[in-house]
């Protein structure tokens, strides 16, 4: 079990850490509800998670497969529940001010199959905020071959120096079902050089990956022997500056829990619209 004050450090030397849920029953819940799901949706006989690629028979079974789970999953709330149960460590690692994204991704990455990942990136590429987090919660054990990599320390590496390439992801278009369910229909890539530095980081269900987004992290092909099935929720201090503004919904992320203090400044504010300085939570 990692301290709290371990935690800060690994995360301000490296820009991620691995954390041992206090509730990892929240993610065992989760894991089997999506087995039971699997099972009564479409395959009957299957037992364990790791063994989904096993039971999809193509690419067209995969994309219907990877949209009705990540419908399910956001149906049945259990971002917020792991969060949620979650929240003393969080709010002492973040801020007590928290926000937690709305419609978290759930990926799901057969071995030995490109296609199903997006590649080592760092999300700033795409817009994000280096105040945001990834909390990634895996649903299924992964080793180092299956695990997401990370570069260490690449959080304080300029832009300018972290080169990327935009590569056409197969079979992905604009607007498709898989751009919808998570996948960009270019990706960028940051360079080999980079990619060469990343260290793949195994966890077991009951282990979440918390990284910034502007850590380069990624998975460019499962070469573990399972599927990789695993969540990333955004989660962001509350009252983060966004000076890095995103397109998108305004419903991106939903406040999760907020200080009394912050909560009477609010009320404050709510009173007198015209002493806000900046447009606070959540305002993508
Ligand atoms: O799990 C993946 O394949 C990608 C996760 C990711 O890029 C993120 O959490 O930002
Ligand atoms: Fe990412």
């Amino acid at each position: 079990m990692i301290k709290l004050s371990e935690m800060n450090e690994l995360y301000s030397k490296n820009g991620w850490m691995v954390l041992d849920l206090t509730h990892p029953e929240t993610v065992f819940e989760a894991r089997d509800a999506i087995v039971a799901f699997l099972r009564e949706s479409f395959f009957p006989t299957l037992e364990r998670l790791e063994d989904l690629h096993g039971h999809i028979s193509d690419d067209e079974a995969y994309i219907k497969v990877h949209l009705a789970l990540n419908g399910f999953f956001r149906e049945r709330q259990f971002a917020k529940k792991i969060i949620s149960s979650e929240l003393d460590a969080l709010q002492k690692l973040i801020s007590p001010d928290l926000c937690i994204q709305t419609n978290p991704y759930l990926r799901i990455a057969r071995p030995g199959v490109a296609g199903d990942n997006i590649g080592l990136h760092r999300d700033t590429f795409y817009g994000a905020s280096p105040y945001e987090l990834s909390v990634v919660v895996a649903y299924t054990d992964l080793d180092e071959g299956g695990a997401l990599r990370i570069v260490s320390g690449s959080q304080r590496t300029p832009e300018s120096e972290t080169r990327f390439h935009e590569v056409d992801i197969d079979g992905v278009e604009r607007g498709s079902p898989r751009h919808l369910a998570g996948i960009p229909y270019i990706a960028r890539i940051v360079l080999p050089e980079i990619a060469n530095e990343a260290v793949p980081v195994p966890l077991t269900v009951g282990q979440v990956l918390i990284f910034g987004l502007a850590t380069v992290h990624g998975q460019e092909i499962n070469q573990g022997a399972g599927t990789r099935v695993t969540t990333d929720i955004r989660v962001v201090n509350g009252l983060a500056p966004f000076i890095v503004n995103r397109t998108g919904p305004e419903t991106y992320y939903t406040p999760l829990s907020q200080s009394s203090v912050s909560e009477q400044a609010d009320l404050y504010l709510q009173a007198n619209p015209d002493r806000i300085i900046n447009r606070g939570r959540g305002g993508y």
